[in-house]
């Protein structure tokens, strides 16, 4: 029996489109670009030969369009985890669920997912400036603990003995962290050798949960020392951002491929930014749109 979505379930607006996103099944290509801010939605389309549509509904503006012959769907999600579960739930549903019947659909669609962002280096290897892929994410966010199946794509010795450095328990610090890898396919095709591949903590804040310190002191005031020290069979941390894990960890459990390329805005260990980054990252949103 094919599964049915009723439409509590899976909401869908009166014109076809889907509930948040605003976009309709025929808008969608099988790559996906997905950047955090809104504004860089018309930086990547700024590289297409030709625009098929443009929506835009809360933080989610979307443009489908044409780079070098490939068609390319570009979504901001806005800034979170709690964005990410919208956007892949909402995306995987535009691609295999039949929006008239309103069940699955028989032949399985895989989408190709490369997230384009920007983060904070932690380590002598991640100056301002770095493209930083992740090749493992660590999510501080809980998301993928509300689906069945994590245990099953989650490295659970990794996830052990990050805790256990950490020294978290009960409710410090919690919920207690997942680690989960991109798709090594598209990692090897876009970081190439000329980015640098690391495990990226996605966490469910800017400021607390990166180890920022403004008037409210931390759980742990060790956390970004420990973070940064913290070594598993080679692995090293190199990057704080806030999507990559639930990007990772969605597309495993629905069987896309994901990947998040950053670049690093902030080095946490110098305690240096650069805020004047819109020049760079287009240089590394030309390298995406080339390999993808
Ligand atoms: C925080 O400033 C935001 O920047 C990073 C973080 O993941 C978070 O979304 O990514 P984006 O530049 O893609 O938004
Ligand atoms: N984005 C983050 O999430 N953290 C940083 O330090 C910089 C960008």
């Amino acid at each position: 029996m094919k599964k049915y979505f009723p439409s509590s379930e899976l909401i869908i607006n009166e014109d076809g489109s889907v509930f948040h996103l605003h976009v309709k099944p025929e808008w969608l290509a099988d790559k996906v670009i997905l950047v955090g801010d809104p504004g860089r939605v018309a930086l990547v389309a700024s590289h297409f030969e030709n625009k098929e549509c443009e929506v835009e509904s809360r933080e989610f503006k979307t443009i489908t369009g044409t780079y070098k012959g490939k068609r390319i769907t570009v979504v901001s999600t806005g800034i979170g985890c709690d964005n990410i579960d919208i956007v892949m739930n909402e995306l995987d549903a535009l691609a295999n669920i039949d929006f008239n019947t309103r069940e699955e659909k028989d032949d399985f669609r895989q989408l190709e997912l490369v997230r384009i962002g920007t983060c904070g280096g932690l380590q002598p290897n991640t100056p301002v400036g770095t493209f930083v892929c992740s090749q493992k994410s660590i999510g501080f966010d809980g998301l993928l603990n509300f689906y069945a199946g994590r245990n099953e794509v989650c490295d659970l010795p990794f996830e052990r003995a990050f805790l256990n450095h950490m020294g978290w328990s009960g409710n410090m610090c919690a919920p207690a962290p997942y680690v989960i890898d991109a798709s090594e396919e598209l990692i090897d095709r876009i970081a190439k050798d000329d980015m640098v591949r690391g495990v990226t903590i996605a966490a469910g804040g800017f400021f607390g949960p990166q180890g920022r310190e403004l008037r409210v002191p931390l759980a742990d005031p060790k956390q970004n020392d420990k973070i940064e020290a913290f070594e598993y069979k080679g692995f090293r941390i190199t990057n704080f951002e806030m999507e990559s894990s639930a990007l990772a960890g969605l597309s495993r459990l629905m069987g896309h491929k994901a990947m998040t390329v950053c670049m690093v805005i902030a080095n946490r260990l110098i305690k240096e930014a650069n805020t004047g980054y819109k020049n760079t990252i287009d240089t590394l949103i030309k390298t995406v749109l080339d390999r993808i």
